[in-house]
């Protein structure tokens, strides 16, 4: 397994749209190990596969706390099927956007379909943290990023303190 850099804004492989997964095969499960691993070195809860590169529709997430065992779960091809009315705001961060937390208004709970790491195909509803996750993911997908939902003053102060910190460390 290795630790793939993450990229980060205003990096354009961000903006685009990811593309279906056609066979779970064993580069695929190669693929979301190493997301996995780069999501814990990170830190951070979710990742989706063009975080690192690879515009396919693969999310990689654990939410256990700290105190509890992992619970690495893997997403291919997801897709929302029914979406709560109801929306609820979280704050939330993004390892493409390192150090940026702002209030984002999702639906509350979203019903999922999905294909497993072990490619069998997986319906349920997801609340809470996995519901405001797993949408945050889903967004990247299709090239959306939280801070696309806050006002473009928001947006640029954003990209602005992501690229000087990026300098600062050289990787710009
Ligand atoms: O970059 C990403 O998409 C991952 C992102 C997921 C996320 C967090 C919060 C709301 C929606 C989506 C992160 O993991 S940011 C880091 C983070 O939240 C975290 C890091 C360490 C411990 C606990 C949380
Ligand atoms: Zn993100």
């Amino acid at each position: 397994m290795t630790i793939r850099p993450i990229l980060t804004v205003p990096n354009p492989i961000l903006k685009q749209i990811s593309k279906p997964v056609t066979d779970v095969t064993d580069a695929t499960r190669a693929l979301m190990d190493d997301m996995l691993e780069t999501m814990y070195a990170a830190p951070g809860i979710g990742l989706a596969a063009v975080q690192i590169g690879v515009p396919l529709n693969i999310i990689v997430m654990d939410l256990a706390r700290e105190e509890e065992p992992p619970n690495p779960q893997y997403f291919i091809n997801p897709e929302i099927l029914r979406s709560d009315e109801e929306t609820t705001p979280y704050e939330e961060g993004c390892l493409s956007v390192p150090e940026v937390f702002e209030e984002v208004e999702r639906a509350k709970e979203v019903k999922l379909r999905y294909i497993n790491y072990h490619g069998e195909q997986i319906e349920e509803w997801a609340e809470g943290l996995y519901a405001v996750c797993i949408q945050h993911e889903m967004d990247h997908l299709k090239g959306i990023l939280f801070i696309d939902y806050l006002s473009r003053l928001k947006r640029t102060r954003a990209v602005k303190k992501v690229q000087k910190a990026e300098k600062l460390k050289g990787n710009l």
